[in-house]
C-alpha cells in the first residue's frame, strides 16, 4: 500500500521544476562545469578533493592506515569540496572527475599527474601503489575484489535509495521506503552471514574491501547514518556489529573519519588536512573563536 499521489509521466521528461528534498538545489540533468574555478594544490604527493560522506571516508581511512604503516609516500593534502554549495561543478574539479562527485584524487608523484575518480578505483589505485591492504594470492584477491565491487554496486540502494527516501525526500512515501528498507536489510544479512565465519570481510586479513564496506554498512550499524538504526533494527546483525566496532576502534579509522568533516561534534571536524599534526591543532573546536571568559 502506498499513500503517494498517482503520477502519469509525460511523453518526454523535462526539467521544469525542483524535485524538492535536501539536495534538490544541486541536482541537474546535465553534466559539465557550471563555473570556472581552479583547484588548490598543496605540497604532498597526493591531493585529495573530498568531503566526509561514506564515499569520502573510505579514502581518508585508507590514507591514514597507509601512513600508520609508515608509508610516507601516502602523505596527502585533503581539500574540502562543499557539495551543497556546488564546488563539484567547478571547472578544476570536473577536469579531475567528469562525474562531479567526491572523492577525487590526483597523484603528483607520477611522471604526469594521475587523476583518479570513483572511490573504489581510488582505493584500488592506492592499495596497488603501496602494495598494502590487498591480497597477493589471486584467489584471495578475487574474493577481495568481489566484495569491493559488491559494495560499489550495493551502496547506492542504501544511500540513493533508502537514505534518500527515509531521510532526505520532501515527504515520507511508503512504497520507496519499503522497497529500499527491504533491500538494505537483505544486504545487511548478506554481510552478517559472511562475517559469521570470518574476522574480516574476506577472511583473516583487513583489506580495502573492509574499509569500503565499513564506511557505509559499518557506520549504518553503529547508528551514524540517516538516524535509521532503530528503524532497520541494526543491532540484530550481530556479526556486522562486532566487525564494525573492531574497525571503528582503529586509530587510523578515527582519524580518517575526521578529515573533511563539516558536521557533528566540533572536535571531530578537521575541515582540511595538510599535515599529520592537524588532528591535534586544527579541529574546529581548536580553531573556532572561543567564547570570551566572563570577568571574575
Ligand atoms: N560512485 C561514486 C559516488 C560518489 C558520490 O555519490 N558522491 C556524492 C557524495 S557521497 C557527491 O559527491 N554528490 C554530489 C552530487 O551528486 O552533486 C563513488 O563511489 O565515488
Amino acid at each position: 500500500m502506498t499513500d503517494a499521489a498517482p503520477y502519469t509521466p509525460p511523453k518526454v521528461w523535462t526539467w521544469d521544476a525542483e524535485s524538492g528534498g535536501e539536495f534538490a538545489k544541486i541536482n541537474r540533468p546535465v553534466a559539465g562545469p557550471t563555473h570556472d574555478k581552479d583547484l588548490p594544490v598543496g605540497e604532498h604527493p597526493l591531493q585529495l578533493y573530498s568531503l566526509a560522506t561514506p564515499n569520502g571516508v573510505k579514502v581518508t581511512v585508507l590514507l591514514e592506515e597507509l601512513l600508520a604503516l609508515g608509508e610516507t609516500g601516502a602523505e596527502y593534502d585533503a581539500w574540502l569540496i562543499k557539495i551543497t554549495e556546488g564546488d563539484q561543478f567547478g571547472s578544476g574539479f570536473v577536469d579531475i572527475n567528469p562525474n562531479s562527485k567526491i572523492p577525487a584524487l590526483v597523484d603528483h608523484s607520477t611522471a604526469r599527474p594521475t587523476r583518479v575518480f570513483e572511490s573504489g578505483a581510488i582505493l584500488l589505485y592506492l592499495a596497488e601503489k603501496f602494495g598494502k591492504f590487498l591480497p597477493a594470492d589471486p584467489a584471495d584477491r578475487a574474493e577481495m575484489l568481489s566484495w569491493l565491487f559488491w559494495q560499489m554496486g550495493s551502496a547506492p540502494y542504501l544511500g540513493g535509495g533508502f537514505g534518500h527516501f527515509y531521510a532526505y525526500a520532501p515527504e515520507k512515501w511508503q512504497y520507496p521506503i519499503d522497497r529500499f528498507a527491504m533491500e538494505t536489510k537483505r544486504q545487511l544479512d548478506v554481510l552478517d552471514r559472511n562475517l559469521a565465519g570470518r574476522e574480516f570481510i574476506t577472511g583473516a586479513d583487513y583489506t580495502i574491501a573492509d574499509m569500503a564496506i565499513w564506511a557505509w554498512y559499518g557506520q549504518l550499524v553503529l547508528g551514524r547514518l540517516y538516524g535509521a538504526g532503530e528503524f532497520l533494527d541494526v543491532t540484530s546483525y550481530r556479526n556486522v556489529r562486532r566487525w564494525s566496532e573492531a574497525i571503528d576502534a582503529r586509530p587510523a579509522v578515527q582519524r580518517g573519519r575526521m578529515v573533511n568533516r563539516t558536521f557533528g561534534d566540533a572536535d571531530m571536524q578537521l575541515h582540511e588536512r595538510h599535515d599529520a599534526g592537524d588532528f591535534d591543532t586544527r579541529t574546529q573546536d581548536k580553531i573556532m573563536p572561543q567564547p570570551e571568559k566572563a570577568e571574575d
